[in-house]
């Protein structure tokens, strides 16, 4: 039996692999596990079928025999868990890299999706001018510190692990706000992440989703 995860019947981002059932993926493919995708419409999150799943009415959700998980972190965090590849051995580096992954989701990505949420959906409103340079300058301090840290370094600590993976498509939701340019070296580091087969696995095979939503195919 291979897991099921669920994804965007139609993604919102036309592909640029932003949701998170990207990080899933990734995981899944760093560590060679097959797996099957559900597609799910905005309605069908909301029914009882998937409520089930996800009390959120949310992607991703990952199925495998009778254990339903939801929470892209801890679904990666399981992943990483019961394969070899994204996870150290050693007891303190693998909580050390556990630690990462909490960073990447609790200290980096909550300023990073209020940027990316005004940026979508706050356009319009007589505060947007200036609440976003706000925004900005709170992920700046988190990018500065994190660049600190990276120094020259290719991964957050030794070998690339479920950390950097999250750390990665953290990151990646920057894309559009233009402030990874300030920063080469977390640029370069997220570039280091998008170039693993993996991750250009996982992003061809949600890419297709939305190709094939978008051409009928
Ligand atoms: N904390 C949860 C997790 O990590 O799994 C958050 C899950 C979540 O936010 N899921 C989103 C969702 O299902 C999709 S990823 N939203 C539907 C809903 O809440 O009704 C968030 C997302 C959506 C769209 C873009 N985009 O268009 O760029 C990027 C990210």
């Amino acid at each position: 039996m291979i897991p099921t995860i669920t994804a965007f019947a139609s993604s919102p981002d036309r592909g640029r692999g932003q949701a998170r059932d990207m990080r899933v993926r990734w995981a899944l493919e760093e560590v060679g596990q097959p797996y099957d995708v559900r597609l799910v419409s905005f309605s069908e999150m909301k029914q009882p079928a998937h409520l089930v799943l996800h009390p959120f009415g949310q992607i991703p959700t990952f199925e495998d025999g009778d254990l339903t998980l939801f929470e892209s972190g801890a679904i990666v965090l399981h992943i990483a868990e019961r394969h070899d590849g994204l996870l150290p051995g050693e007891a303190k580096a693998r909580a050390r890299a556990i630690t990462w992954m909490f960073a990447a989701l609790s200290t980096l990505e909550p300023p990073i999706v209020d940027l990316g949420m005004a940026m979508l959906f706050e356009r319009d409103k007589s505060w947007y001018e200036a609440r976003l340079p706000v925004l900005r300058d709170r992920v700046r301090v988190r990018l500065g510190e994190l660049s600190v840290r990276l120094g020259d370094a290719d991964w957050l600590d030794g070998a690339f692990s479920a950390g950097d993976l999250l750390m990665v498509t953290v990151l990646r939701r920057l894309n559009a706000s233009g402030l990874l340019d300030e920063y080469p070296d977390i640029s370069a580091y997220v570039a280091r992440g998008e170039a693993r087969p993996a991750f250009k696995r996982a992003f061809d095979a949600q890419l297709a989703v939305f190709t094939a939503a978008s051409t009928g195919r």
